[in-house]
């Protein structure tokens, strides 16, 4: 399989209209989107989905930022798609991620940082199917794919 990772636009980047802004930087960069929900999470879904950080400080705080209005989740694919993602993404920090990163150019502060990306390709997996079903991923044929990848 195809390595994957889990994007969410946070409520912040939805509330600001940034979702479009977001969603192009991956498109750009030359990942391939195979799904894609607008959803308000549930808390079921949020504990899912944070429960490695359950034991955290900030853990109650991170459940409400993500419930606090609707997410675009999305899975997209590609050969190291994990580290590709994470690094337009940025650091976890938006103060200290680099500048022509998500964070960096769009965010201020950790508790409003825009965006989720999987930290590993397992956890990719994992997360991708914490909100899409199988049969909701689309198996697609890319025209441009022979001038993004050798
Ligand atoms: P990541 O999103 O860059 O992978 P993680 O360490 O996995 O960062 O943390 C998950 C999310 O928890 C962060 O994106 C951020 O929204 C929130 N978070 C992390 N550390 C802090 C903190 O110290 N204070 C408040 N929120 C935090
Ligand atoms: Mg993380």
């Amino acid at each position: 399989m195809e390595e994957r990772t889990l994007i969410l636009v946070k409520p912040d980047g939805v509330q600001r209209g940034l979702i479009g802004e977001i969603i192009g930087r991956f498109e750009r960069r030359g990942l391939k989107l195979i799904g894609m929900k607008f959803i308000h999470m549930s808390q079921e879904l949020a504990e899912t989905h944070y429960g490695i950080h359950k034991e955290r400080p900030f853990y109650s705080d991170l459940i409400n930022y993500i419930r606090s209005g609707p997410v675009v989740a999305m899975v997209w694919t590609g050969k190291n798609a994990v580290e590709a993602a994470r690094g337009t993404i940025g650091a976890t920090n938006p103060v200290a991620a680099s500048a022509g990163t998500i964070r960096g150019d769009l965010g201020m502060e950790i508790g409003r940082n825009l965006v989720h990306g999987s930290d590993s390709p397992e956890n990719g997996i994992k997360e991708a199917g914490y909100f899409f079903a199988e049969s909701e991923l689309v198996d697609w044929n890319r025209d441009l794919d022979s001038w993004i990848r050798e």
